[in-house]
């Protein structure tokens, strides 16, 4: 109830940094591009098979002056996956513990999200993506966020050999999808959410062109190949964006939505990494993703914070120049040198600059040695787990409890969900 707002109010209220001044509305007025980058981790970026980059057009724009790439950025998905990833990505709230708030709590909770903010300054928001609308309940929760579009599998020219694992290939999905990109009033904010490279990365011969890992473990050893699959057809994507010039006038977001190959498959990863060993710690640390802000013009470069996607919204709508001291969000602008840099995993788990906890085991995150801290050290590691475990629950409960609903932010107009209709209208 209301009161429970005031909990997590107030804990916001101490919790929040500002704005980076020096990044702040850098990218304000500009079209807005989420590429969702389907199960890819961080340990891809820069990594070679057999001589070659699995991924040269990612890595050329991690390294590019204009991006903004961040190489301690951490997915904390829980069960819901895909759908935690959007979650947090779009309203800086976290998954649940158990199955997906975008599908338990999608339909009816109220939010406040990025699409229905942008839209009332003006956006065109839309989402993309190739496979059926329901999935994770997205037609749903899209109408909850205040999406006005949504292009659904429904909307592009499908047929059997266009798709693989759980729908449209990556390449012909960002095609098509790039059609109706140029028709999109601008400013506009649109997501382009990808599949091929997809658990167990299955991809037919003719799209391949790097050869599998030889680690034996048949999901894994497909990974890279998927990979590159989907790194063509980014790289195919950006040049298209070149053609037009959207490229002057839009900021482009990669984020990888979770980890590739789980913790199950250690010693495989370990060969696939040319580790002796791969334990807990090591499996805390693999869990980084990509977040990588391009844009022509932007002061980019690698930044070390330690960080997660529940810190991308605040940092996308700093470099917007989108007031957002006033909403109930959970994460810090990443831009900040002033953040907590404990990122917090959903089952309680953290990794920091100092300390890693992986169940009740804490690490030297700069060693990986297991440490047991005492005095000073022990009321800094409690303190970092308490953090951990009130921002999860305090999350827990605006979405449980739908909290958002006794809370207008200033200046936002609430969703009205019958307002949105994204069923396929010819002519
Ligand atoms: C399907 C896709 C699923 O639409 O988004 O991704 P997952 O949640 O399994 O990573
Ligand atoms: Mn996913």
């Amino acid at each position: 109830n209301a009161s429970d707002l005031k909990s997590v109010q107030s804990y916001l209220k101490n919790n929040r940094v500002g704005d980076n001044a020096s990044y702040y509305g850098k990218a304000k007025g500009k079209n807005v591009i989420i590429i969702h980058l389907e199960s890819f981790q961080q340990f891809l970026i820069d990594f070679k098979w057999k001589g070659k980059e699995v991924t040269p057009n990612l890595n050329k724009i991690y390294h590019e002056s204009d991006t903004l790439s961040f190489d301690n950025f951490f997915n904390q998905v829980g069960q819901g996956k895909t759908a935690d990833a959007e979650m947090m990505m779009e309203n800086s709230l976290f998954g649940l513990p158990e199955g997906a708030a975008m599908v338990t709590d999608g339909t009816t909770n109220t939010f406040q999200a990025a699409p229905a903010k942008l839209s009332q300054m003006g956006y065109t928001t839309a989402a993309f993506h190739g496979d059926v609308p329901s999935f994770w309940n997205r037609d749903n929760a899209y109408k909850s966020w205040g999406y006005q579009y949504f292009f659904s599998n429904e909307y592009y020219k499908n047929k059997a050999s266009y798709n693989v694992g759980y729908g449209m290939k990556d390449k012909i999905f960002l095609d098509q999808s790039s059609k109706y990109l140029e028709q999109l009033p601008q400013p506009f904010y649109a997501k382009l959410i990808t599949l091929t490279n997809h658990y167990p990365y299955l991809l037919d011969k003719k799209n391949a062109s790097i050869a599998r890992t030889n680690t034996g473990d048949d999901t894994v050893d497909g990974y890279v190949v998927t990979a590159r699959y989907l790194d063509q057809a980014i790289g195919e994507f950006m040049t298209w964006l070149k053609k037009t010039g959207l490229d002057k006038s839009t900021m482009v977001v990669f984020y990888g939505d979770h980890y590739g190959i789980s913790g199950n498959h250690k010693k495989a990863v370990a060969k696939l990494l040319g580790k002796k060993s791969f334990n807990n710690f090591d499996d805390a640390q693999f869990q980084r993703v990509p977040f990588m802000i391009h844009m022509e013009g932007l002061k980019g470069g690698i930044n070390h914070t330690y960080g997660g996607e529940i810190d991308a919204l605040p940092t996308i709508m700093d470099l917007l120049g989108v007031k957002d001291d006033d909403t109930i969000q959970f994460g810090q602008d990443l831009l900040n040198p002033d953040r907590n840099q404990t990122v917090a995993f959903r089952n309680g788990d953290f990794v920091s600059p100092t300390y890693t906890k992986v169940g009740s085991t804490y690490y030297d995150t700069s060693t990986g040695k297991v440490v047991h801290p005492t005095g000073a050290e022990k009321t800094k590691v409690e303190k970092m787990t308490n953090h951990v475990a009130t921002e999860l629950s305090l999350s827990d409960k605006v979405i449980n409890e739908d909290l958002l609903r006794f809370y207008t932010p200033a200046g936002f107009k609430k969703v009205n969900k019958a307002d949105y209709n994204y069923k396929v209208s010819y002519g």
